[in-house]
């Protein structure tokens, strides 16, 4: 073999490392949402929960430039007792799927009230701010070189009242405690986008306006204060019980841009409960859900991902885990795949809604 040749066939094998062989779809399609969505400058993100599902993975692969660790980055996960041993298997499996195939990640969560492990979550504790701050300064640049954004904190906001939640460190330490996670969050990961994420911001309902008001008060007095946050993500669990209402949706994600804010929906599904058994009829109500909804949010320039919390049924928290509220009679269908990953109306409602977005800067 001549120089040029050995040339040639290394760069030849370079390339088949960096971009291993497309695996095979479940089932055959040409439309891949992360194309249509790139032509309207958007991003496509989905949850995994990791473990090496080939079939789930090809969809991902087709359809997806990001993947949001589904459980694997949260503090209780990674390290539920006080320990210098953190759990790192389940996220560096999926961290490798993502190296070996160009895709990011976003990282989910560094705070969640609800899962928190109790040696993160009391800030009475003379160790605290040690203790986050050695937490996230292991855990965040691990993935450094993968990771596009963080939902820094995560449903800080109160269903009840006006403000932050009622929990262990928000109620008290407030303002302060968002501040110190944010600081301590772009210390750790200074290439990221750091974000607030919630959920219950798209319905017409007043819990719904309150906690708009509320997410949008309190950003614009962070960002007075001086913290430095990148953009707020809207969850986006729609149900047809909480209509999404589009003027006051809109407003607030106007609202956002005002503030220099870009705005991530990160976890899109339809929760079917109360809609008819039969499926047929199902799947299209779940679908005109899943259009109207990116009917309100794509026309706005600041809406730069598009995130949905799982991409098939065969795998999904409504179905699979513990969900508030899920229907009585029939297997939840909250996704665009179903439990064999074929296609539903609601993956072709989102493929026309992408289509039909305006153009986008
Ligand atoms: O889908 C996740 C499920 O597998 C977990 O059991 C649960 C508790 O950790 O969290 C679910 O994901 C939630 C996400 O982290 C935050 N927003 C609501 C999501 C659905 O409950």
């Amino acid at each position: 073999m001549n120089r040029r040749n050995f040339l040639t066939g290394t760069v030849a094998t370079v390339a088949a490392l960096a971009a291993p062989p497309a695996r095979p779809l479940p089932f055959r399609t040409e439309v891949s949402l992360k194309k249509l969505a790139a032509e309207k400058s958007l991003k496509v993100s989905t949850a995994y929960n990791g473990g090496g599902h080939f079939d789930l993975e090809a969809l991902i692969l087709h359809h997806c430039d990001i993947v949001t660790p589904e459980n694997a980055l949260k503090p209780g996960f990674l390290a539920p007792k006080r320990t210098i041993n953190f759990a790192f298997e389940r996220m560096d499996g999926t961290a490798s799927f993502c190296r070996a195939n160009g895709l990011r990640l976003h990282g989910h969560t560094l705070y969640w009230h609800q899962t928190q492990p109790a040696w993160l979550n009391d800030a009475g504790n003379s160790s605290f701010v040690r203790d986050y701050m050695s937490y996230a300064g292991q855990v965040m640049p691990r993935y450094g070189d993968l990771i596009d954004s963080w939902d820094v904190i995560n449903e800080p906001f109160s269903d009840r009242k006006a403000g932050y939640r009622k929990n262990p460190v928000l109620d008290v330490h407030g303002d302060e405690f968002v501040r110190f996670l944010f600081r301590t969050a772009r210390r750790a990961a200074p290439k990221a986008k750091l974000l607030i994420n919630d959920y219950s911001l798209s319905c017409g309902a007043a819990y719904c306006q309150r906690k708009r008001d509320t997410a949008l008060a309190t950003v614009e007095r962070l960002l007075k204060a001086g913290m430095s946050i990148d953009g707020v993500g809207l969850q986006a669990h729609l149900a047809p019980t909480q209509p999404v209402h589009k003027t006051p949706l809109s407003s607030f994600i106007c609202g956002l841009n005002d503030l220099g804010l870009e705005v991530f929906i990160t976890e899109l599904d339809v929760n079917d409960i109360e809609l008819p058994e039969n499926i047929a009829k199902r799947d299209k109500l779940i679908a005109a859900i899943y259009k109207d909804y990116l009917g309100a949010v794509l026309e706005h320039d600041n809406v730069k991902r598009l995130g949905f919390w799982g991409l098939s049924d065969a795998e999904h928290w409504i179905v699979h885990g513990y969900a508030p509220f899920k229907r009585k009679r029939g297997t939840p269908r909250p996704a665009l795949f179903d439990d064999r990953y074929r296609p539903k109306p609601a993956f072709f409602a989102v493929a026309e809604a992408l289509n039909q977005a305006p153009a986008r800067t």
